[in-house]
């Protein structure tokens, strides 16, 4: 699997780096390749925004840089080119599921009031939304996406722990705990302690029940 992330701002980019994602990438299991947008710009002074034709504040971003890149990066139009946005479907685990399957991903960020809606119409596939809230741009979203999808590249996360979590699907986890048994007064519930697996998968269930009714009832309807 490859992942292109379009974007003014690539030293954003330097996390996926890091940890689980960063180690798949230095093990060639997936490539992220992570471009700026001002490399592609036809203009002399490298610009790559301008004003809003009808007014209103802030910068948008030109449609040329980005359809050159796009062009650049997916000639024959085989990636799935998404554009992260706060209108667009809002991103899930099902999604996730879904764009595993694809051979390259182009993410691309928009920043400032976002990017000429051209851009949207000639070059891209879907808008995706990470949450109803407003960002300062589509980097951070681009990197969330990045990071789920990687979990479920084979090889990046050992199967076991990707099991346990289709097991519990629509439940919220349940707690964990590590050593030591007592901290600050606290104790690790005797159960997990009891090496009774069949206690201690009926208490994990017992318990994602009464986090997912808590904090999240809609997952049960
Ligand atoms: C929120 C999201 C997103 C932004 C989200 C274009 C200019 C959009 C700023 C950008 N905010 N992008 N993808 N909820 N802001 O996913």
């Amino acid at each position: 699997m490859k992942i292109t992330i379009l974007t003014l701002f690539p030293e954003m980019f330097t996390p996926l780096s890091e940890s689980i994602v960063g180690r798949a990438v230095k093990e060639g299991k997936l490539t992220i390749d992570v471009v700026n947008l001002r490399d592609y710009t036809e203009d002399k002074h490298l610009k790559c925004d301008d004003y809003p034709f009808g007014g209103g504040a802030g910068m948008v971003m030109m449609a040329q840089p980005i359809g050159s890149a796009i062009e650049a990066v997916d000639p024959e139009h085989k990636a799935r080119r998404i554009y992260l946005s706060p209108k667009g479907k809002t991103f899930c685990q099902e999604k996730v599921f879904e764009l595993v399957n694809a051979e390259h991903l182009v993410l691309l960020c928009g920043h400032y009031e976002g990017i000429d809606q051209r851009a949207i119409d000639l070059f891209i596939d879907e808008e995706l939304s990470i949450g109803d809230y407003v960002l300062t741009g589509g980097e951070l979203p681009a990197m969330v996406v990045a990071d789920c999808v990687a979990r479920y590249v084979d090889g990046v996360l050992s199967p076991e722990s990707l099991v346990q979590e289709s097991f519990s699907e629509n439940l919220l986890e349940y707690p964990q705990y590590t050593r030591p048994v007592e901290y600050r007064g606290l104790t690790v519930p005797e159960v997990l302690r009891s090496g009774n697996h069949g206690e201690i998968d009926k208490w994990r269930r017992e318990q994602s029940l009464a986090v997912t009714k808590k904090n999240r009832p809609d997952l049960l309807k």
